[in-house]
């Protein structure tokens, strides 16, 4: 199969992240991406390619202009802001809450740090903006290479996108890149269109984008958000609003579930996939349910994401496979490569 790789990631290496009421070094780091690479090219899983460049309006067809547009500028923003500021990344640090229902767009940078986001584990550096737009493109690349009759594609994105929103980031994430392909699918003629998203974390930034529509089905096996993050939104009871009613389907699973009940969760959603009558899939690939991932709480062993990737391969239809989360740097390469190369078997 062959991946898109982002020759640009490694430019987005935050520093520190809040956790716990203080500052600790970032889980999401370049290393994850340069693993899968490297495993990816050890076992010759097929050809690695960059992406085209991608017109920046194809992010507006998931994105909001003014999100974008404060994407864009906010690290010139943040280092014009007080001398020093380019040495240590800019994170958020107040947020607007249920009541705060103004539209005003604050002129404060922090304000509008908060506004457009959701967490302070999300820092935003300097070679944010350039590498969260060419995951994107990334995501593009492998949607449209599957649209021309590819039956696989694996977008190797850093950073990820699950948690992004229309117009908020959070969760290590910025710009959703299996939102973006989604809709690229949808443009390009797939009448209908799954997101399958199996990493640990429930995507809320996914979940919210197609939550009131009927044309892309939202499906996620995740920790349960009553005790893990994202924490608000994840429930089995939140199944889709107006035209999208019946067109979302959540999974939560315990703290500390293991290959079985996971596996008949996956088999679950697979089976609601194709009920949806989706004509492509795209897969939200994290590898963070594996045992020995520090963030997370299932305990998936590395050879049972061989059995995923067959799993999924079953499903029968064309698949875009985009990179989300994994924690355990040393082991990420191997998880992912297992699953891609389960899928081709
Ligand atoms: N510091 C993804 O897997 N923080 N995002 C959890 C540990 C947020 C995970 C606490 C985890 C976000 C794409
Ligand atoms: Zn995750």
């Amino acid at each position: 199969m062959i991946t898109f790789h982002n020759g640009r990631h490694a430019g987005h290496a935050g520093r520190l992240e809040m956790f716990r009421g203080e500052l600790v070094p970032c889980f999401e780091v370049p290393a994850r991406a340069e693993g899968v690479l490297h495993e990816l090219r050890l076992r010759g899983l097929g050809p690695i390619e960059a992406p085209p460049a991608i017109d920046g309006a194809l992010l507006a067809t998931v994105h909001q202009p003014r999100y974008l547009e404060f994407l864009e500028g906010a690290w010139d923003e943040w280092v014009a802001l007080a001398p020093g500021n380019d040495q240590r990344d800019a994170l958020p640090s107040c947020w607007p809450v249920r009541h705060h229902r103004s539209d005003v767009v604050p002129a404060n940078f922090a304000a509008r740090m908060g506004l457009f986001s959701f967490d302070a584990g999300t820092p935003l550096t300097a070679g944010t903006w350039a590498a969260a737009r060419e995951g994107a493109a990334c995501a593009l690349a492998a949607a449209h290479r599957v649209r021309d009759g590819a039956r696989a594609a694996f977008a190797l994105t850093r950073p990820p996108g699950h948690h992004a929103g229309a117009d908020f980031f959070g969760g290590y994430c910025f710009l959703n890149n299996a939102a973006l392909a989604a809709q690229a699918l949808r443009d390009g003629g797939a009448g209908r269109v799954a997101v399958l998203d199996v990493d640990y974390h429930h995507g809320n930034g996914t979940q919210a984008i197609f939550y009131d529509r009927a044309d892309v089905f939202y499906a996620s096996l995740h920790g349960d958000p009553r005790t893990e993050y994202p924490f608000y939104l994840g429930h089995a009871d939140e199944t889709g609003a107006g035209d999208g009613l019946g067109h979302n389907l959540n999974l939560p699973l315990p703290r500390g579930t293991g290959y079985a009940a996971w596996s008949a969760a996956l088999a679950d959603a697979l089976g609601a996939v194709q009920r949806a009558g989706a004509e492509a899939l795209v897969v939200s690939l994290g590898v963070d349910t594996f045992d020995g991932d520090p963030i997370s709480g299932f305990r998936l062993a590395a050879a049972d994401y061989l059995r995923v990737g067959e799993a999924l391969a079953r499903a029968g239809l064309p698949t875009v496979f985009v990179f989300e989360g994994g924690y355990a740097v040393a082991r990420v390469g191997e998880l992912t490569a297992n699953v891609l190369e389960g899928f081709e078997q």
